[in-house]
């Protein structure tokens, strides 16, 4: 079946991805910006030395070569930093908070950047202006009355950079809990806490330059066109130079299927374009765990054909001798997982498996790439695993052109980890602190995004910061995430634009407008730099270009969080004002605890940055038996949730909740999703046009949708728009964060603690008062 045109609104995308159809796009946010040619020096300078880092995704750059580096993705999400518009103490004398409530998402960051400090007024439910030391002395006010610094949730979302996310845990662990709730605890956190059993640290393994030997790259569970466009290049070159790019995706991205490149005049001229993909398998949603152990059991089956033969080993013997501990018990479960079982769960069939199964073991090089589809599922840690196990089978990592590739998502998301944001810090940073600070740090863990939202719904968490992101939106279950941030005595946003987060509002609420990557950073000893790390530990140095809107009343987010620190705690543990005086100063202090950095300001002068190394890249295992481990772990039963299958109920489709073209998470740039075909709307709902019609409904129908669970809630979502969309069957997709009502508070992966976002059992309906759109 083909994409089918339904609505009016809705075309099926014939261009290839970026190209023409990208750059038109670029233009109109360029325009809108209403400081176009400023923003065209700012995007020259993206990703430049000397330039400041791009805002939008973690994908590093090649240090070498001096091009030009940005995407259209990445230049829409400098524009919207970079407007004129403000949103001042006069904007907000003339919106009530419940009238702002109102609006739409895309509507709220549209009005421009904060520029002032603004503290909530319950009685006339607006924002008046504060000074930015009335608003630390009431931060320490909540924070000093509270029974125990535990009571206070402390939020970072993954744009920080290293230095403000340094002073950050620093002043937090002085103040005393590790309460870190991040973005990554919705994001990546499965990538971590599985790759640090398997491999000893969880960050990937590769670097740029490992994607030009790779002989194959497997692309999982990850939109690259849309949210990684800069790495469709070095999947493109792959392709021509003969290697393999695998995906395994139910949706066939466009991304993935065919690629322009904005920067090739020709290409864009003639509007050729070539296959980038040589094969596409379109799972089951998490089904990813079963093709993978498909493939290792056929890995297995050859390797003892091969033994039986004579002929060359399959498995690389050497290696695993050499480096990993469990083989047996591994291949023993390997043994024990049934084909029919594989097969069911995959959603793929036992040829199809095959064929991939041949085309890892074609290559010599393999490097596998992953992102959301993988990590937002009840078993992603599991999957992940299975992903390191077949890769230690043939020694694929920790050699060139081979490895392991959590594909990051927000720009400095790794580096805020590495910083200490962690709520279950390891002891080795917790005791350099220590040392390095003289004071003695909390050693309990503290609350995940999860716990954090469960903590304040039970009013045991009374205090909310969030340095960056929208928490309100960002997190599943609204209603209740909604109902835990006003429970809050105090909720603190700092932040770039007004969204959804600065209406949720406790009993006292604070606006903290912050500079943004794009802005000149200007402190008592000149202009300052941050620095970053993206998904290949590369760190480099980020200098903003654009003079701030309101140089006096915005502050840099180091600024805000050592207000805040100074206010509540004094000159305790460090003088905080002589080190927002210069940020040299904040990165000898990084130098002095955070493992890899020594000599930090002397090496990140360096043009490109430098790499923080990687031990599974160097094949050193810290893991707690010093080698690699295959972990064991059975495929789950059912992925249907065992408090759902209990209840009795059966779901109609299982529904993913994903990115547009037109969005940077909650951040909504526009109504189109253009890949996809969508225009001028986001309140869609793909589904299989068979499904759609087993479910007595017609494409283009309005619908709503509810969740299944077991706790008696109702979750809700009405008013969607039923697509036919090419999307195999049992299956549906729809725009987070507009879905995030459906995602259970409880529905989350086993040891991530990470919604279950691309898993939701739903059931689907005609909305009351339905209509039916004509087909156009
Ligand atoms: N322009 C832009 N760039 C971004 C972002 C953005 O919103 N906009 N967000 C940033 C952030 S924070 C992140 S984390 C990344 C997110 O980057 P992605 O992970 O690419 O984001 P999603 O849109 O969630 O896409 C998930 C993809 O996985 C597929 N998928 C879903 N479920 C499954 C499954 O069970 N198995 C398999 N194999 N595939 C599945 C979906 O069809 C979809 O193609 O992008 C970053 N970059
Ligand atoms: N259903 C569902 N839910 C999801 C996901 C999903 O796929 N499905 N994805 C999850 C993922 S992967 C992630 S990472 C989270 C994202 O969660 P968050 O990181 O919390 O959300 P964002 O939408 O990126 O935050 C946008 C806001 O950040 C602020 N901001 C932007 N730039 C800056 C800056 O430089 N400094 C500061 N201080 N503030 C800034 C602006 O005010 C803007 O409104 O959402 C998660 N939620
Ligand atoms: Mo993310």
């Amino acid at each position: 079946m083909s994409l089918q045109p339904i609505d009016p609104r809705y075309k099926p995308y014939n261009g290839p991805a970026a190209g023409w159809g990208a750059l038109k796009s670029v233009t109109r946010f360029w325009l809108d910006s209403k400081q176009p040619f400023k923003n065209l020096r700012a995007l020259l300078k993206t990703n430049q030395n000397g330039g400041f880092d791009c805002p939008g995704c973690a994908w590093g750059d090649s240090p070498e070569d001096g091009h030009i580096k940005f995407c259209e993705n990445g230049a829409k999400a400098v524009n919207w930093e970079a407007t004129k518009r403000r949103v001042d103490a006069s904007f907000f004398a003339r919106h009530t908070v419940s009238q702002l409530r109102e609006q739409s998402d895309y509507w709220l960051e549209y009005q421009g950047r904060l520029t002032h400090p603004m503290r909530y007024d319950a009685a006339t439910d607006r924002y008046l202006p504060v000074t930015w030391d009335d608003a630390f002395a009431l931060i320490a006010q909540h924070l000093k009355a509270l029974e125990s610094p535990n009571q206070a949730e402390f939020y970072t979302s993954g744009r920080a950079s290293n230095e403000a996310a340094f002073l950050y845990q620093l002043f937090v662990r002085a103040f005393g809990t590790n309460n870190f709730p991040d973005c990554s605890n919705m994001c990546h956190e499965a990538s971590g806490t599985a790759l640090i059993q398997s491999v000893g640290i969880g960050k990937g393994t590769v670097t740029f330059a490992d994607f030009e030997h790779a002989d194959a790259i497997f692309v999982l569970g990850q939109n690259p066109g849309t949210n990684h466009p800069r790495m469709l290049d070095p999947l493109r070159e792959a392709v021509k130079r003969g290697a393999q790019v695998v995906c395994f995706n139910p949706l066939k991205e466009r991304g993935l299927e065919r690629f322009q490149h904005p920067q090739h005049a020709l290409e864009m001229l003639t509007n050729g374009s070539e296959p980038l993909n040589t094969a596409f398998f379109r799972p089951a949603l998490g089904g990813d765990m079963a093709a993978i152990r498909g493939i290792a059991k056929f890995l297995l089956q050859w390797e003892r054909e091969a033994k039986d033969k004579g002929e060359p080993a399959v498995f690389d013997h050497a290696f695993i001798a050499e480096h990993t501990d469990g083989l047996q018990a591994y291949l023993d479960e390997v043994d024990a997982t049934d084909w029919a079982h594989i097969e069911q769960q995959s959603g793929l069939s036992l040829n199809e498996i095959e064929q991939a199964a041949r085309m890892y073991r074609r290559a010599e090089r393999v490097i596998i790439c992953w992102a959301m589809g993988i990590t937002q599922h009840h078993h992603s840690v599991a999957t992940i695993q299975e992903i390191a196990n077949l890769q230690l089978l043939r020694g694929q990592i920790g050699r060139p052109g081979a490895g392991l590739c959590p594909v990051r998502g927000h720009s400095n998301v790794q580096g805020d980890r590495t910083m200490g944001i962690n709520d279950r810090p390891p002891a080795a940073l917790l005791d350099a602190i220590e040392k390095r600070f003289g004071f003695s740090v909390p050693r309990a863990d503290g609350h995940n995004t999860i716990e954090a939202i469960n903590a304040m719904l039970d009013g045991q968490a009374k205090v909310f910061i969030g340095l960056g992101g929208n928490f309100a939106q960002a997190t599943p279950d609204s209603p209740r995430t909604h109902q835990a941030l006003q429970s809050c005595n105090l909720t603190v946003q700092i932040s770039t634009k007004l969204n959804r987060s600065h209406l949720t509002v406790g009993k006292d609420a604070l606006i903290l407008p912050c500079l943004g990557r794009t802005d000149i950073d200007r402190q008592a000893n000149g202009p300052q730099a941050v620095t970053v790390e993206d998904s290949f530990s590369m760190i480099h140095a980020s200098f903003g270009q654009l003079e701030p809107l309101s140089g006096s009343d915005m502050r840099s987010e180091p600024a805000i969080v050592a207000g805040i620190a100074k206010a509540t705690l004094g000159n305790y543990p460090v003088n905080w004002d002589a080190l927002i005086a210069d940020y040299d100063r904040i990165r000898d202090l990084i130098a002095d605890t955070i493992a890899g950095f020594q000599d930090f300001n002397k090496r990140v002068a360096h043009p490109g940055g430098f790499y923080l190394g990687n031990s599974a890249a160097a094949r050193t295992w810290k893991t707690s038996v010093g080698r690699a481990m295959f972990k064991a772990n059975a495929l789950p039963q059912n992925l249907i949730h065992e408090r759902i299958r209990g209840s009795g109920q059966q779901p109609d489709l299982i529904l993913q909740t994903l990115r547009s073209h037109d969005q940077y998470n909650t951040t909504i740039y526009g109504l189109d999703d253009r890949y996809r075909g969508v225009s001028g709307q986001r309140h869609v709902v793909f589904a299989n046009e068979a499904d759609i019609h087993r479910l007595g409904l017609t494409p283009g129908q309005k619908v709503d949708m509810l969740s299944l669970w077991d706790d008696g809630i109702e979750r809700k979502v009405e008013g969607f728009t039923l697509l036919a969309f090419d999307i195999p069957s049992g299956q549906a997709a729809a725009y987070y964060p507009e879905t995030n009502p459906l995602v259970p508070l409880d529905s989350v992966g086993v040891g991530s603690h990470t919604p279950t976002s691309k898993f939701v059992a739903i059931r689907i309906l005609p909305s009351r008062g339905n209509n039916v759109l004509a087909a156009g």
